[in-house]
């Protein structure tokens, strides 16, 4: 378990590492988590240098916000961060246009970042559309529709003025700005609430429609995390977001997986950890086709968490433990692993179970390193049925007619 209050990720955001008291809360909450974020330490090869973390602006900065924009049990915003919509190069393969949300311009990406609240905390987002205009228009699929871009969520609460929605006005037009405020409802036995706790994600609803979809598959999307104190903090954590044409995180396998060998930076095309490690995979479903999400070597309870801690045995005996889940459109769920657990380093797929989806690339890795922060290598290869057939040595070696791939080198 990471001890540090803080960390600094590739691109200089500071994250929570643990939850360490009370008193620290408020400052935890000051943070935001990066996908992924913390710097594994190869041998010989030191991480990115780390940049200066932008410094959270104090909980009294920013205009007031009225009292109709906040939802009840939200007075005054805890935290305040600024959030940027941009245009990034299109998708070298497709060609499609990429849009982004970034905590600056110079880091938005697709996912953007990843949000994390405790329940009560109420949360001030400024969303400033830098997106172009032109942009914007070609992606229209209507020209009456106003050409902005906006910022919707799931799980917490918010008043009609943060909905992101075409019919709340709640929308941004390129070069302006707008804020919305989320609260994060805390969980009250006594009244019933069952609080927000849990793996949500939040997206743009604007984008070429009413619905934002174009904006989705663009890229606007992200992962919000709500923890109740107490729950276990993860040492990493990565956002995998199922989406149409069999990509994840809108890639597909070989775009999917980025990992450098000697120096694997942990990111969206990179899901990396060192063996032990607490990590924790958000499974965010886009678009319109149902998935599941699987990984090789790993299971975890199929639990708000991901984990069942304490001894409660009836609780631990109850919950499921799982290593495949199903993730319909707009599905979003937290998965908790420890890396290697039992099964030591190693290259783990992760992948959407759906077999024509994953054939299409629907694939990634999970790269378990080694305890001294190396890459463990790839077994040796097997010989394979068509090496054997073209030694040329065997009683089989002239290829019968309907051997497939063996005869294609000849
Ligand atoms: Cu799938």
């Amino acid at each position: 378990m990471d001890t540090e209050s803080t960390r600094t990720g590739p691109d200089g955001t500071a994250r929570t590492g643990s939850v360490v008291g009370p008193r620290l809360l408020a400052a935890a909450v000051l943070l935001v988590t990066l996908v992924g974020v913390g710097v594994l330490r190869t041998v010989g090869a030191p991480g990115p240098a780390a940049a200066a973390a932008p410094a959270p602006e104090p909980a009294d900065a920013g205009p007031a916000i009225a009292a109709a924009d906040r939802p009840d049990g939200c007075v005054t915003p805890d935290r305040r961060i600024q959030l940027y919509a941009v245009e990034l190069p299109k998708d070298p393969i497709t060609k499609q246009v990429r849009l982004g949300y970034g905590l600056t311009p110079q880091t938005a990406a697709y996912p953007g970042p990843t949000i994390e609240m405790i329940e009560g905390e109420c949360l001030a987002i400024t969303l400033h559309n830098q997106v172009p205009a032109a942009t914007l228009e070609a992606l229209r699929t209507d020209p009456n529709h106003p050409v902005a871009v906006s910022l919707h969520t799931h799980g917490v609460k918010y008043t009609q003025q943060s909905d992101g929605t075409l019919h709340s006005n709640s929308y941004v037009a390129p070069g302006q700005s707008r804020t919305y405020v989320w609260f994060a409802k805390p969980r009250n036995p006594a009244t019933g609430s069952q609080g927000t706790a849990g793996y949500w994600w939040y997206h743009d609803h604007l984008v070429g429609g009413p619905h934002g979809t174009k904006g989705i598959a663009s890229g606007l999307f992200g992962a919000l995390i709500v923890r109740r104190q107490g729950d276990p903090r993860p040492d990493r954590t990565y956002v995998t977001a199922f989406g149409d044409r069999q990509t994840i995180n809108l890639r597909r396998s070989s775009e999917a997986d980025t990992c450098d060998e000697q120096n694997p930076v942990p990111g969206p095309t990179c899901l990396v950890a060192r063996l032990g490690e607490r990590v924790e995979f958000v499974a965010i479903g886009l678009g319109d086709d149902m998935h599941t999400f699987h990984l090789h070597g790993h299971s975890w309870a199929d639990s708000r968490t991901g984990v069942v801690d304490g001894t409660n045995r009836a609780l631990v005996d109850s919950v499921p433990v799982i290593d495949n889940k199903t993730l319909g459109p707009g599905d979003t769920f937290g998965v908790t692993v420890l890396a290697g657990d039992s099964v030591g380093p190693g290259h783990w797929m992760l992948h959407c179970h759906m077999q024509f989806h994953s054939d299409l690339g629907m694939s990634t890795m999970f790269h378990v390193l080694n305890p001294d922060g190396t890459m463990p290598p790839h077994p040796a290869a097997a010989p394979t049925g068509a090496k054997a057939a073209s030694t040329g040595t065997g009683a089989n070696a002239a290829p019968a007619p309907a051997a497939g791939h063996a005869n294609h080198h000849s």
